[in-house]
């Protein structure tokens, strides 16, 4: 019912909605016929539905590495997440991930739901990881190994600074931007990007995801998760968890503002990141989901409901961003007009208002020395605004459609 509500009051959702539900019909098609490669796909399709459509659009060779390393990703994430792993169990399992991959026969059972097939059926992953190029198998053994004792380290460590905080996104994001450059550049399709760009590539999605799941993960059982560092929460509350009682309301707005501003450093190194890329599939594969995380921030900024449910981008929006997301001009246009979003809830009384909006304007000022802005009106946001007339008549001519057929099979009953 919520996504008709939503299309009602975006009837231009509609046709980049009809798009999305056809392409992961298709993309379900493509699924290898292999036992292993097959295992791999459908659980890519679990796991996240609108990433696996971007994935599956990359080049063959390419797909296959990067499906391999997205479920050796999830797979070392199941085993940190699942608080029912005593440490002493847990962290040898962390650091020698990297050579498991390799080893058909090894398997170690825990997680929910679909991560639990994961780990169970793990030897599918092994096998597939096993036909992969060398190239390919080398970059993804080192990434783990990294980032397995990284996730050890912070196993029994809380993230206090900010250098805290940014090491620990580091390890678990920034690795993976690296580990996706190396594959590109194996794939031979990208020249190898400099780690600090890889790097601002995982930082700026991780700093958004960790903003906007700060309800779910503070209200984790057994043991809450605190992502967000000390050196922050602390000049606004006593506790982490104080944020979402209602008294605290303003302070709890306040260090939110705080965090979006801190993300929003790493936004000029991932438009360098983006515009340096050649493969249009892979800008794509890029592209997308930096978009998603702009428009996330600028959602989140300034807005008490970060603290009361998970603030999430409609289906709608994902869609349209999935559909006209193509080149450097989208991206420009698209952090553009986020940020024009995000720019007018700056309020002056709030303690990172000036740094907020010169973080807002440099943003601003990098999408317009691209020189592509005045070309384009906007990219989503004109749309958003107002309601296109034409769709609507587009909508109630489908709407009538569907009725005189459904009353015609009627009546010919
Ligand atoms: C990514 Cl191989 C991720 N993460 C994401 C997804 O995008 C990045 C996990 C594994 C892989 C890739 C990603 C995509 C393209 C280029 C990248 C990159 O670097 C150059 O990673 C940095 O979020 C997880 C990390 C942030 C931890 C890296 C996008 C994704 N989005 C979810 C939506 C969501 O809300 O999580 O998975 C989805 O679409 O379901």
């Amino acid at each position: 019912m919520g996504s008709l509500a939503a299309v009602l009051r975006h009837p231009d959702d509609l046709y980049p909605l009809l798009k999305l539900k056809m392409a992961s019909r298709q993309a379900e098609k493509q699924i290898p016929p292999e036992p292993h490669w097959a295992f791999c796909y459908s659980m890519l399709h679990k796991v996240s539905r609108s990433f696996a459509l971007v994935i599956q659009q990359l080049g063959t060779d390419l797909r296959n590495a990067v499906c391999i390393f997205y479920l050796v990703l999830r797979a070392l994430d199941t085993v940190e997440d699942d608080t029912s792993i005593p440490t002493d169990v847990k962290v040898p399992i962390l650091i020698a991930f990297h050579r498991h991959v390799y080893d058909r026969e090894w398997h170690f059972s825990c997680g929910t739901k679909e991560y639990k097939v994961l780990m169970d059926q793990f030897h599918h992953v092994s096998t597939a990881f096993l036909e992969l190029g060398k190239g390919y198998q080398d970059a993804i053994e080192d990434i783990t190994k990294r980032m397995g004792a990284g996730m050890a380290k912070f196993i029994c460590k809380e993230v206090e600074s900010i250098d805290d905080y940014d090491e620990y996104c580091y390890y678990v994001a920034g690795l993976v931007g690296l580990g996706l450059s190396k594959l590109f550049y194996a794939s031979g399709t990208e020249d190898l990007a400099p780690d600090s760009l890889s790097n601002s590539m995982g930082l700026f999605l991780q700093k958004t995801n960790i903003i906007r799941d700060y309800l779910e993960d503070i209200n984790e059982i057994p043991k809450c998760r605190m992502f967000w560092p000390r050196e922050i929460w602390s000049k606004y509350v006593n506790k982490l968890e104080d944020l979402k009682y209602e008294e605290n309301s303003d302070k709890a707005v306040q260090c939110l503002n705080d965090m979006v501003t801190n993300a929003l450093m790493h936004v000029e190194d991932c438009l360098k990141y983006m515009s340096a890329l050649r493969d249009h599939a892979i800008f794509r594969f890029c592209a997308i989901p930096q978009i998603m995380a702009i428009g996330t921030l600028a959602l989140c900024y300034n807005n008490i409901e970060v603290f009361r449910g998970v603030v999430k981008m409609r289906r709608g929006l994902t869609a349209k961003v999935i559909d006209r997301t193509n080149n450097m001009t989208d991206v420009y246009l698209a952090f553009y007009d986020f940020s024009n979003i995000l720019k007018p809830k700056i309020n002056k009384n709030d303690p990172n208002a000036t740094k907020t909006l010169s973080r807002v304007e440099a943003i601003q000022k990098a999408c317009m020395d691209s020189g592509v802005l005045n070309k384009r009106k906007s990219y989503i946001i004109q749309s958003e605004l107002r309601y296109s007339s034409t769709m609507i008549v587009i909508f109630f001519i489908i709407l009538a459609i569907i009725f005189s057929y459904l009353s015609s099979t009627r009546a010919s009953k």
